[in-house]
């Protein structure tokens, strides 16, 4: 299991100066975003070639949603989307996290009632995901579909909801984000939950009970890494999170041992 970690407001801006500093503090790779992934591509080629630092995944940084309430801005979704993995596939990152849509609608806070029917919500997201797993294998790579929780999104919460989509539509190459933070919400068991979905497990995010750094909350990430263990993920787990204390180098490099400690439990 390898570490990867997004951006933080203390990393400086200088990409290889980022990754100089992501791989200091004992990560092994980098979950850029989409919009930084595209604009700033040949700066971020170099930087992976000069630091030996890789770049695991994408998350964000496109316009829309893939299960966008409005026509126009999925479409913008999907093609943005294509212009991100081209240059995923280019620089070996394996693919792009992608919810149905974030903060679009909750279920659970008003106005209640959303605008479309649970029925039209599953026939927009496997249309999409049918696009994208097209443009997922022309790329090499592979859309990493998360469920959110109930406050983030309506439409997919749980890993059970997700795969059962990904079995529905047939696709080869969209696997599952299983995000911790989502899953203590909404996943009654976690560790039976990631057993469940087995070899369509792609790609983890982590951060702790609050959102903030892993070790600070109360998660019981060793059940949840035992259980990636034994399904023989061998993906990327990205740190999600943002930074509590008032040193946040600090607290971030000691998050870092805390998972590690964390790992070495499961595998040894
Ligand atoms: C948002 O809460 C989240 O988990 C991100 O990974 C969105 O894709
Ligand atoms: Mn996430």
């Amino acid at each position: 299991m390898k570490l990867a970690t997004q951006d933080k407001p203390f990393f400086p801006d200088n990409f290889i100066e980022k990754l100089m500093m992501v791989k200091d503090l004992g990560f092994d790779a980098y979950e850029v975003d989409g919009n930084v992934l595209v604009n700033r591509f040949e700066e971020v080629e170099e930087a992976v070639v000069k630091t030996g630092v890789s770049i695991s995944s994408v998350c964000g940084g496109y316009r829309g949603w893939i299960g966008d309430f409005q026509e126009e801005r999925r479409r913008q979704a999907l093609q943005d989307i294509e212009k991100i993995l081209k240059c995923a596939g280019k620089i070996g990152a394996k693919g792009i996290v992608v919810p149905a849509a974030w903060g679009m609608f909750s279920l659970r806070l008003p106005p209640l009632v959303p605008p479309r029917s649970p029925q039209e919500d599953r026939a927009v997201l496997l249309d999409s995901l049918g696009k994208l797993d097209i443009i997922a294998e022309r790329t090499g790579t592979v859309i990493l579909f998360e469920p959110l929780n109930r406050y983030e999104d309506h439409m997919v919460n749980t890993l059970g909801a997700a795969k059962e989509l990904i079995l529905a539509g047939g696709f080869k190459h969209v696997q599952i984000t299983a995000d911790f933070f989502h899953m203590n919400i909404e996943e009654k068991d976690i560790a039976r939950s990631i057993i469940e979905c087995g070899n369509l497990i792609g790609h983890v995010h982590i951060a702790d009970s609050h959102r903030y750094q892993p070790g600070d909350g109360h998660m019981d990430f060793v059940s949840g890494f035992k259980a990636l263990h034994d399904i023989g993920f061998d993906g990327y787990m990205a740190f999600e999170c943002r930074v509590l204390g008032d040193d946040p180098v600090v607290e971030y490099r000691k998050s870092v041992e805390y998972i590690k400690q964390c790992i070495a439990k499961v595998v040894r």
